[in-house]
């Protein structure tokens, strides 16, 4: 196959063609030769149900996949074109942030391991928002990633089907993308919603805004739509190979539900077998439960969902009946087994006027899992605690990882040559070969080499940022990394307070040695949220501040990237040395970025929260820089004598830092953005007390914390511990987290 795909792309022609063009002849070259493997009718598959996929450029990594990268550069050479400049092509973001990368990281490691796993989407028409800051404020535009084509994704007319709503029928048109490993590739299948221009609607955005009933209405029929398509075309498969008898049917699916968003696929599935076959009701849910699984993703109240009963009943009637009926045989089921009553609340489907999503799927999922050991522990702490104690042997953790070909071969090819030649190429097909590193952390040689790896993929990182921003990063400096979505709980605010505290430390003279440094923080806020859209202001007004200062714009500079996404991770993983993962402990259920950072070498500035734990825990918590608040203590201070404004009036350094939201120091165009930000902090709101991410008890601890890494920097020492962390990633690596799912919860042999 490969000498096929070689010999097409020989013979296209580059003269006079544009970049798009030739982006499309190469991968339709590659296309016409790949065969996607079916999935075999006598062996059990497994689905990954998820709202995003964030596939990211499909371009190289899938010439890397293939093995011909490197030859299909050398082509292009001969020709006399350039293989970056496909650089130029727009990825699809069909997702957000760390739950749709993961969705993407898995079925890329399941392929690699030569597994039946198959994504399950939406082939939304515009995916995430493209970012742009005017005067510093987040501006929105429309992401139109089709403009330049879709060689890789495959219609199939003919297997379409219909989903039913209420008022009117929707026409669900999949498009099967590949996802090559070595002895396989799976289909990655996102369906397409069409019929009408009011069906078209369902596909159209990722995340359409839901602050109006409309939108909320739109966001159901979504879920819905991915759950009804994907359930529908597996009960078909089923029915056709194996009958109309359902008791077999979890010997040949496992679903995976991505956290709650796809849930009413359990509620479609019973809807299908109950009216569809006559199977009985608590058969039916029986069966669902030995099929469906599901991974909770996040603690935090708001993204729980709950869709009002009344929803349900306006375009989902059937569903909302299978709801009811749920509901109603949890409620006998618990009387039964003596289920007390505020175990019941907790526990309970229909909760006030909604369905609660979580719950459905916790009664009725074989397997319930957190995505890091803490996280899962929480689950069963405190979140899904009663149902932890109700059926324990439901729960497992099955820690993120990441895809070590994306992550590190793809983006590092330098480090991974290094690798190669310390241990051999082995790593590249077994990653926990990886660990061999670690006893290289004292040859010198190998540590000097490293380092200029990591100079060098820092220069590259700089090139990238004048090219895309316009801003040249200071040179030889630290860069400190924050990257990921725009949210309190992950505390891009208390960096910015962490960087004026410094900055006016420099202006004082206080930090004579104090190394060039760049802060560079790359987020998206949601579009309706208002404090993040403040924060990302805020951050670009510090940036402008001291950009524009001479007695500190040698030493210090923050750049805020604009339209963060997997392509640019990829730059900033590889060229960062130090990782800003600074989340209130307990609230980050895991973290990606935190390990995509620590396989390409940075340490670990963080708290001791989501797959941070486990990080320090495999790299050495001495080769890392961990501060801040424990769970324990936020749960204590939680419960009560939490003072921030005690803790400002003692700090002066602090209270200067948090007042320039409020004391004119940066202007927020009259928005309001930076007083209700310092107001949060201060005295808090109608639904929170004040500062109730903690920002001021981990605040002094962080500050010095980053000090004592500018400190650090650049020494030998610190040159060792960022190797221990690359050397120590193995761990991370997705290939291990789908191991864990295949075996502990979708039994794939
Ligand atoms: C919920 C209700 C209404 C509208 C939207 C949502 C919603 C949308 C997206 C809720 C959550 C998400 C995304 C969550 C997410 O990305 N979670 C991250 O998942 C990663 C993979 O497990 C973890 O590493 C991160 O810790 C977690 O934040």
């Amino acid at each position: 196959m490969k000498e096929r795909i070689l010999k097409n792309i020989q013979s296209i022609r580059t003269d006079g063609k544009s970049t798009v063009e030739l982006y499309n002849e190469i991968s339709e070259a590659v296309m016409r030769e790949l065969t996607f493997t079916p999935p075999s009718p006598d062996k059990k598959s497994a689905y990954y149900l998820s709202i995003e996929f964030l596939i990211g450029r499909m371009f190289y990594n899938n010439l890397f996949e293939l093995g011909i990268l490197g030859d299909v550069s050398a082509i292009l050479a001969e020709k006399g074109a350039d293989i970056s400049v496909f650089e130029e092509i727009e990825d699809a973001a069909l997702g957000n942030g760390g739950l749709g990368r993961l969705a993407a990281c898995f079925i890329d490691s399941a392929a690699g391991l030569d597994l039946p796993l198959y994504g399950r989407g939406i082939r939304y028409k515009y995916g995430l928002f493209r970012q742009k800051f005017s005067n510093g404020f987040q501006e929105e535009l429309p992401d139109d990633w089709q403009s330049f084509g879709d060689p890789w994704g495959v219609r199939r007319e003919k297997e379409a089907l219909t989903v039913h709503f209420a008022d009117g029928d929707v026409r669900a048109v999949p498009y099967d993308v590949p996802i090559i490993g070595k002895d396989r590739v799976n289909a990655l299948r996102l369906y397409q919603a069409e019929g009408s221009a009011q069906a078209e609607k369902i596909s159209e955005y990722l995340y359409p805004a839901d602050d109006t009933e409309e939108g909320k209405l739109l966001r159901l029929r979504q879920e819905y739509f991915l759950s009804a398509a994907a359930v529908g075309e597996m009960i078909g498969r089923y029915v056709r190979a194996h009958g109309r008898d359902f008791s077999r049917f979890s010997d040949f699916h496992a679903v995976q539900l991505n956290d709650t968003h796809p849930v009413l696929a359990i509620a479609e599935f019973v809807r299908i077998l109950t009216c569809g076959y006559c199977v009985p009701f608590a058969k039916a849910v029986r069966i669902a439960g030995k099929t469906f699984a599901y991974t909770n993703h996040t603690i935090l109240p708001e993204a729980l969902e709950c869709w009002p009963k009344e929803y349900m009943r306006r375009i989902l009637p059937d569903i909302y009946d299978v709801l009811q009926k749920l509901d109603a045989k949890q409620h006998r089921e618990f009387r039964k087994n003596g289920v007390s009553a505020p175990d019941e609340a907790a526990m309970r489907i229909a909760k006030g006027g909604a369905f609660s999503m979580a719950n459905a799927a916790v009664y009725v999922a074989h397997r319930v899992n957190g995505v890091a050991r803490i996280h899962t522990q929480i689950l069963k702490d405190s979140l899904f605690d009663a149902a932890y104690r109700y059926a324990p042997e439901k729960f497992v953790n099955v820690t993120n990882g990441i895809t070590q070909r994306r992550w590190l071969m793809l983006c590092n090819e330098e480090l991974s040559a290094l690798i190669d030649r310390c241990i051999g190429k082995g790593w590249r097909e077994d990653v926990s070969q990886l660990g061999r590193m670690k006893d290289f952390a004292d040859d010198a040689n190998v540590l000097a080499e490293f380092s200029r790896i990591k100079d060098r993929n820092r220069a590259r990182l700089a090139q990238y940022v004048l090219k895309k921003e316009g801003i040249a990063l200071l040179p030889d400096a630290i860069v400190y990394a924050q990257v990921k979505r725009l949210h309190e709980y992950k505390r891009q605010l208390m960096t910015a307070f962490a960087v004026l505290e410094i900055y006016e430390k420099l202006k004082r003279g206080e930090l004579p040695a104090f190394k060039p440094s760049v802060f560079l923080f790359g987020a998206k806020s949601a579009p309706a949220y208002f404090r993040a859209k403040g924060i990302i202001k805020f951050i670009n007004e510090i940036s402008e501040k001291i950009a524009a200062d001479d007695a500190v714009n040698k030493k210090l500079q923050v750049v805020f990237v604009t339209d963060y996404k997997v392509s640019y991770a990829e730059k900033i993983v590889a060229g960062a040395d130090v990782s800003l993962q600074v989340s209130t402990a307990g609230l980050e259920a895991s973290g990606t970025g935190n390990m995509k950072f620590m396989m390409n070498g940075a340490v670990t500035c963080g708290t001791m929260d989501g797959a941070n734990i486990e990080i320090v825990e495999q790299a050495g918590r001495e080769n890392n820089y961990i501060f801040g608040a424990e769970v324990e203590e936020i749960d204590r201070l939680r419960r009560g004598g939490y003072d921030p404004c005690a803790l400002l009036a003692e700090d002066a350094a602090m209270r200067r830092a948090v007042m320039t939201l409020a004391d004119g120091t940066f202007g927020d165009v009259g928005t309001g953005y930076f007083r209700e930000l310092y107001d949060s902090l201060t005295v808090g709101a109608s639904w929170h007390k004040a500062d109730h991410y903690f920002i001021m008890r981990d605040l002094p601890e962080y500050v010095d914390a980053l000090l004592r890494i500018n400190k650090e920097a650049g020494t030998p020492e610190f040159g060792r511990k960022q190797f221990m962390n690359a050397a120590s990633s193995a761990y991370f690596s997705s290939d291990r987290s789908v191991r864990e799912y295949a075996e502990k919860i979708w039994g794939l042999g």
